[in-house]
C-alpha cells in the first residue's frame, strides 16, 4: 500500500468513527430524552393519582360531615318512631309472630311498615273484603258467594286468569266438603299467596338483596310517571341503611329536571349521584361512568334510573339494549337486575304496560308502586300469574321509608287484614 492510499484509509477510518460516535451519542441522547419522558409521564400519573385520592377522601370527608352535621333532632324524626299499644300494633306484631319471628327479634321498622302496608292498602280491601266479609256473613261458603268473589276480584283488577285460578280451586274444594266461612277466607289466602308465591320460588332467590363482594347492578325501568325515580330513592336509603355500599346512575338524560329530582334523593341517604348535565348525553355512556365509579369505590349495588317513554317507542328498547350491552362489555361478572316499576293504581293498564316491556327488556322482577290510594291492588296477582315476574319490592306511599322487599304472606294478611 502506498503512503497516499494508507493516508486515505486512515481519513476514511477516521471519518467512519467520527459518524459511529454521533450515531451512538446521539442514540444516547435518544435514550436519555426517553428516559425523561417516562420518568415526566410516571410523576404525572402518580400526582393524578394523588389528586383522584384526594378528591375521594374529600367527598368521603363531605358524607361524613352531612351525616354528622345532621342534628339529634333530624335523625329522630327521620327515624320511624313506635306508635300507641292499638289495633294496628297489635296486627302487625300478629303478623310477624306468624312468621315465626320471637317478640325480641322484631324492630319498630318492621311494625311501622306493616301498619303502612295494611293502610297502604284499605282501599282494594274496602272493594274487595270488607264486602265479601259482609255477604259471606258466618255461613258455609255457597256458589253464590262465589260468584260474588269472582266480580270482587275482577273489580279489584285481579285479572281473569287468577282469578278463574281462584274461583276453581274454591269450587273444586266446596264440591267436595261443606267449606265454613273461616275455613273459606283462609283457603282463599292460600290461593292468593300460591299466586304471588310461584314465580318467586321459580326465580330461585325468596328476596332479592345485591351480593356481597361483587358488583350488582339494578336497571330501573317502566313508562314515565309510575314512579322509577321516587322508587330509586327509596331502594338506595334501604339499601344504606343494611349496609351496602350504594351509588346511583342518572340514565335519564331524556328529562331535564330527572337529574335533579335524583340528587335530591341521592342526598337524603347520602348517596353520590353520577350524572353527565351536558345536553342529549348518552345514557350508556352515564352508565359506563357509573360503573368505573362503581368499580373504583368497591360498591355493592349500583342504581341505575332510566328514562321512561313508552315501550312502543323502540328507541327506549334500543337505549336498555345499549346499555346492557355496556354493562356486559365492562363488568360481565355484575349481577344485572332489570327491575320494571308498575303503577298499581293504573291496574289492567300496567299489565299491559309489563307484558310489552317483558318481551322486550328481558326483566327479571317487579316492582309494584303506588299501592296506596287504590283499589286495584289485585293487580298484583295478574302479574305474578300473566306475566310470570316476581314482585321483588312494594311501595306504599311517597316517604322514604314507603317501600319494603315483597312478602306475599304479609302482603295477603294485609288485603284481608279484617279476618
Ligand atoms: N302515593 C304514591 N305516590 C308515589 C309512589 N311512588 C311514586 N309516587 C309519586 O308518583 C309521581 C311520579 O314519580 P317519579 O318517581 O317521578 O316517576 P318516574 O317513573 O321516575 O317518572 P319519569 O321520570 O317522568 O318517567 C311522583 O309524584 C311521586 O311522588 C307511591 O308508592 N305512592
Ligand atoms: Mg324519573
Amino acid at each position: 500500500m502506498s503512503n497516499s492510499e494508507q493516508d486515505n484509509s486512515v481519513d476514511w477510518a477516521r471519518q467512519a468513527y467520527a459518524q459511529l460516535k454521533q450515531k451512538q451519542d446521539q442514540r444516547k441522547l435518544e435514550l436519555e430524552q426517553k428516559e425523561l419522558e417516562k420518568k415526566e409521564l410516571e410523576k404525572k400519573e402518580l400526582e393524578r393519582k394523588e389528586l383522584e385520592k384526594k378528591e375521594l377522601e374529600k367527598k368521603e370527608l363531605e358524607k361524613k360531615e352531612l351525616h354528622d352535621n345532621a342534628s339529634t333532632q333530624e335523625i329522630l324524626e327521620s327515624e320511624p318512631k313506635l306508635g300507641k299499644f292499638d289495633q294496628d300494633f297489635t296486627w302487625s306484631a300478629m303478623i310477624l309472630a306468624a312468621q315465626g319471628k320471637d317478640f325480641n327479634q322484631i324492630s319498630i321498622d318492621e311494625i311501622d311498615w306493616l301498619s303502612r302496608l295494611r293502610k297502604g292498602l284499605e282501599e282494594t280491601r274496602k272493594g274487595f273484603v270488607t264486602e265479601l266479609l259482609d255477604k259471606l256473613g258466618d255461613d258455609p261458603l255457597t256458589p253464590d258467594t262465589l260468584d260474588d268473589l269472582e266480580t270482587l276480584l275482577l273489580r279489584a283488577d285481579s285479572g281473569i286468569n287468577s282469578t278463574d285460578k281462584v274461583i276453581d280451586s274454591l269450587r273444586r274444594k266446596l264440591n267436595e266438603e261443606v267449606v265454613g266461612a273461616e275455613e273459606g277466607i283462609k283457603f282463599l289466602k292460600e290461593e292468593l299467596i300460591a299466586i304471588l308465591e310461584k314465580p318467586i320460588t321459580n326465580s330461585g332467590s325468596k328476596v332479592l338483596v345485591p351480593e356481597k363482594g361483587k358488583l350488582n347492578i339494578w336497571l330501573i325501568v317502566g313508562v314515565n310517571g309510575v314512579g322509577k325515580t321516587t322508587t330509586i330513592g327509596k331502594l338506595g336509603n334501604l339499601s344504606v341503611r343494611s349496609n351496602y355500599k350504594t351509588l346511583i346512575a342518572a340514565a335519564d338524560t331524556f328529562r331535564a329536571a330527572a337529574v335533579d329530582q335524583l340528587k335530591v334523593w341521592g342526598q337524603r341517604s347520602s348517596i353520590e349521584v353520577i350524572a353527565n348535565e351536558s345536553k342529549n348525553t348518552d345514557p350508556a355512556a352515564v352508565v359506563f361512568d357509573a360503573i368505573s365509579a362503581a368499580v373504583k369505590r368497591e360498591s355493592d349495588l349500583l342504581l341505575v334510573d332510566t328514562a321512561g317513554r313508552l315501550q312502543n317507542k323502540n328507541n327506549l328498547m334500543d337505549e336498555l339494549a345499549k346499555i346492557k350491552k355496556i354493562i356486559d362489555k365492562k363488568v360481565p361478572n355484575a349481577n344485572v337486575e332489570s327491575l320494571l316499576v308498575l303503577d298499581a293504581s293504573q291496574g289492567q293498564n300496567g299489565l299491559n304496560q309489563a307484558k310489552g316491556f317483558a318481551k322486550a327488556a328481558d326483566l327479571t322482577g317487579v316492582i309494584l308502586t303506588k299501592l296506596d290510594g287504590t283499589s286495584r291492588g289485585g293487580v298484583s296477582l295478574a302479574v305474578s300469574l300473566e306475566v310470570d315476574l316476581p314482585i321483588r319490592f312494594i311501595g306504599a306511599g311517597e316517604g322514604l321509608r314507603d317501600l319494603r322487599p315483597f312478602n306475599s304472606f304479609e302482603f295477603i294478611e294485609a288485603l284481608l287484614a279484617d279476618r
